[in-house]
């Protein structure tokens, strides 16, 4: 919700400048016909950020509807899994983790359904990295410690997934893995 209220926000402050911008620019016409006005090229430059306002403009019009952000934002998840990451292993489970006493379950997630997982750490940032069968990296996040990050996803194919740290944390980093199932 909050980020609703921050893109029309900003959709505002840009619109304010966009206006700015423009009577900038037209007055400074104006000032040409006068004699003064702006320099050849200031205004190449001019129509250069334009352009390429218009054109990031587009971009991201196209692009951020399909960005997970807001194409999950007003669905809840069917499954929800907790992930404490620590030196050098993950800690998965359905419920809530003790950090006291950290103890992980074997994981199985429905497919074609969107799942949210919250990944924190309980010592240093380490990445929580989700790779399909044939280890291609599909989606990651950090895991921080002190904030509880949330990655959602919708699994398309049943089979083994990896997760891999993504963030060199030590010694043993290199060996900081585990997997979950989809069905
Ligand atoms: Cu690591």
């Amino acid at each position: 919700m909050l980020q609703h209220e921050l893109l029309i926000l900003f959709l505002i402050l840009a619109g304010i400048a966009t206006i700015v911008f423009v009577y900038v620019f037209l007055s400074s016409w104006r000032l040409k016909e006068e004699g003064g006005g702006m320099k050849k090229p200031l205004k190449k430059r001019f129509w250069f950020s334009l352009i390429l306002v218009v054109v990031l403009g587009i971009f991201a019009t196209a692009t951020l509807p399909r960005s997970p952000y807001f194409q999950y934002a007003h669905e809840s998840p069917a499954k929800v899994i907790h992930v404490d990451a620590m030196q050098f292993m993950f800690y998965m489970s359905e419920h809530a983790i003790d950090p006291k006493l950290p103890v992980s379950e074997n994981i199985e997630l429905p497919a074609n359904q969107m799942v949210e997982f919250r990944v924190t750490s309980l010592d240093v940032n380490h990445g929580f990295g989700i790779y399909d069968s044939a280890m291609h990296l599909i989606t990651q996040v950090q895991a921080m410690p002190g904030y509880v990050n949330r990655l959602r996803y919708t699994f398309k194919k049943p089979g083994t997934y990896h997760v891999l740290c993504l963030e060199y944390c030590g010694m043993g980093h290199p060996v900081m893995e585990t997997s979950f199932v989809v069905k």
